[in-house]
């Protein structure tokens, strides 16, 4: 099997890590034990206006939850990742940016960010934003998106980032949500060789919302676009009539910072809220040791802003550290499947940090792309997102990482703020497929589904945690009522994840996905993660989605989607093939019930799947799929309809 395979790091991992092995586990134990002195000392990786003599005060206890931390604090995060930089790393870049079209790029250095951040802040000044104003954000991957994000947080505004991907409709909904008056957004942003209409989507959501008073567009393509009088202003032409000096705002560390919106299992999507010091402490700090990071270093999550991948990932934790950190504005496959390679070879990354979906597709196209890159500069890999199955880890660590780099599996999600389980590159062994550790502070749990604590290291449940940790998310903006409900009712006293998983006898972490994703075959428990792990592990199989569906007999059936390598024949004879393969790499419980060829599986834009259709599908209810209006391609459910295997 291969979760047996265990990867010890490196010589040069060893050589140069942060934290060894042995100062791992004493840190950790620390980190529980005195979460106080801990959390107290890292908070000094920060400059405060005013140093936190209060550190932890949160509790769980239902129905009175409560998250502080750093409360008496006071600071400012544009200053944290800008001006204090300026004295020792001025003309260093900050942002190395790297358009659509291959050829087109661009940087900024800390102190050309410093100066565009604070214009940016008095642009937002001008038209009337004050601390504590919620301003949306709907642009593409540029580095103006970085500076508004910034210029938000120098003033004390509160910043929602809305995807690039999302429909006008998406967009009404977050801006009455919060309440915006303001949105900044760009004419048109590009992705793999189209253009993206934003700001005739911000227009259409418009007609849809009240209450947005200026809309501030900056020049990307420069291609024409309606201008509303009295109403919309360009960027380059607000910037004219504002000064360059803009002083950052004092902020208290539980003062907001910015609200996401993200997608639960009910309801529309919730407004997470993280708030400044704690997020600012856990973004910096894990970035930095998650990834070794050290000065001088080239690093690039490929992941959208719009996420909190790129919140945390892109923007805050690399620039707190004064960290290089690289924006793409492309595809993995535009041109061509070897985009990634080429920029990682051009702007010489030592980091690389992208999604196991990404991986996969690459994986599909072929190996070829990447063996012809040797990318010398390599030296990390990252992956997040999702479970990431042993079949897609091993390709990326011998044909992305030459068997050379360390791979980090991240798990976390939009509401830790920050990764909560993932291995320390120089002190922790990987395991393919395992996000291994727990990150300092962080203390999962394993419930049964009804809540008991599974004590004995190897176990299997629900993911909860049972204390906070500083990049919390500290409630569902406008409604903290949800957040109680949403996280912490289920399971009294813990935070509960969502996600399943499994702990090994090593007391490393195996997240076997969403817990509604379990399946329960005659009285078994299967990760719908695990058949289709089993099933990519397939050469002939490009990728695959795996949900369950009544069954008389089993009570559930095991339903898979089955997306084949370019060029492959879908026949009977392969469903045989590929029932008898996951049969062999899992056991009898295992073996598919259906299996049906799709062309496409149905995927959000940030390339999660949409489980929910694909259950619906499965079930042969599909006359009330939902929503679908968020998928990144809708056509493709018409196909599985009409070539569904259950009627
Ligand atoms: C960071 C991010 C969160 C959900 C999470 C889990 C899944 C994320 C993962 C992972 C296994 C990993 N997830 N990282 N599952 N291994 N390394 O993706 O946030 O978009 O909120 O998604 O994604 O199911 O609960 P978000």
């Amino acid at each position: 099997m291969s979760e047996q395979l265990v990867f010890q790091p490196s010589a040069a991992a060893i050589a140069r890590t942060h934290v060894t092995s042995a100062q791992y586990d004493a840190m950790y134990a620390r980190s529980i034990s005195d979460p106080n002195g801990f959390w107290a000392e890292q908070a000094q990786r920060l400059d405060w206006i005013k140093s936190p003599t209060i550190i932890k005060n949160t509790s769980f206890a239902y129905p009175d939850v409560s998250i502080k931390w750093f409360e008496d604090g006071v600071l400012n995060v544009s200053a944290n990742c800008l001006d204090r930089h300026l004295a020792t790393r001025g003309d260093q870049t900050a942002i190395v940016w790297e358009g659509d079209t291959p050829g087109t790029d661009g940087k900024a250095t800390y102190r050309e960010l410093y100066e565009r951040v604070c214009r940016f802040a008095n642009v937002l000044k001008a038209h009337g934003v004050k601390k504590g104003d919620r301003v949306t954000i709907y642009m593409p991957m540029v580095i103006d998106t970085a500076v508004a994000m910034l210029a938000c947080t120098r003033i004390g505004a509160v910043h929602s980032v809305i995807f690039g991907g999302f429909s006008p409709d998406s967009i009404a909904g977050r801006v009455a949500d919060c309440g915006s008056k303001i949105i900044l957004t760009a004419d048109e942003g590009r992705r793999g060789g189209k253009t993206i209409p934003l700001k005739k989507n911000v227009d259409e959501a418009l007609t849809k919302v009240q209450g947005v008073e200026t809309v501030i567009v900056v020049k990307v393509t420069g291609n024409p676009v309606a201008m509303s009088e009295g109403r919309d202003v360009w960027y380059e032409d607000a910037a004219a009539k504002v000064g360059a000096e803009c002083p950052p705002e004092p902020m208290n560390a539980e003062d907001p910072l910015f609200i996401l919106y993200t997608s639960g299992s009910t309801g529309k999507p919730k407004g997470v809220l993280h708030t400044t010091g704690g997020y600012l402490v856990y973004g910096a700090l894990t970035h930095e040791l998650s990834f070794d990071y050290r000065d001088g270093e080239v690093y690039w999550c490929t992941a959208d802003v719009g996420w909190i991948t790129g919140h945390t990932y892109i923007v805050y934790g690399p620039l707190a550290n004064g960290a290089t950190t690289l924006m793409f504005e492309g595809i993995p496959s535009y041109p061509d499947a070897s985009r990634f390679w080429q920029v990682v070879e051009k702007h010489k990354v030592n980091i690389f940090h992208t999604a196991p979906t990404a991986i996969r597709a690459l994986m599909g196209a072929g190996h070829e792309f990447a063996d012809k890159y040797d990318m010398p500069s390599l030296r990390l890999l990252g992956t997040v997102g999702e479970p990431i199955n042993p079949e897609a880890w091993l390709w990326y660590h011998k044909h992305v990482g030459k068997e050379r780099c360390g791979i980090v599996d991240c798990w976390w999600q939009t509401e830790t703020g920050g990764h909560m389980i993932a291995p320390f590159p120089g002190a922790i062994p990987t395991k393919p497929g395992s996000a291994t550790k727990p990150f300092f502070g962080v203390q999962p749990v394993v419930l049964s589904p009804e809540g008991r604590l599974q004590e004995q290291t190897k176990a299997e449940g629900v993911l909860a945690i049972a204390d906070s940790w500083p990049g919390q998310m500290r409630s569902v903006y406008g409604d903290h009522q949800r957040f109680i409900d949403t996280y912490f009712t289920q399971y009294k006293g813990y935070y509960f994840t969502g996600d399943g998983c499994r702990r090994d006898e090593d007391g490393y972490y195996w997240i076997t996905g969403r817990v509604d994703d379990v399946l329960n075959v005659s009285g078994h428990r299967l990760g719908t993660a695990e058949v289709e792990s089993a099933l990519v592990a397939h050469p002939k199989v490009s990728e695959a989605a795996v949900v369950g569906y009544p069954h008389d007999v089993k009570g559930q059936g095991i339903y898979c989607y089955v997306t084949l390598m370019a060029g492959e024949t879908s026949d009977d004879a392969l469903k045989i093939e590929l029932r008898n393969w996951v049969r062999k790499e899992i056991g009898p419980i295992a073996t598919p019930d259906l299996i049906q060829w799709a062309p496409g599986l149905p995927k959000t834009r940030s390339g999660k799947i949409m489980r929910r259709i694909l259950r619906k599908v499965a079930e042969n209810d599909f006359g009330s799929l939902g929503d679908t209006s968020t998928l990144a391609d809708p056509a493709v459910v018409d196909d599985l309809i009409a070539n569904r295997q259950n009627r």
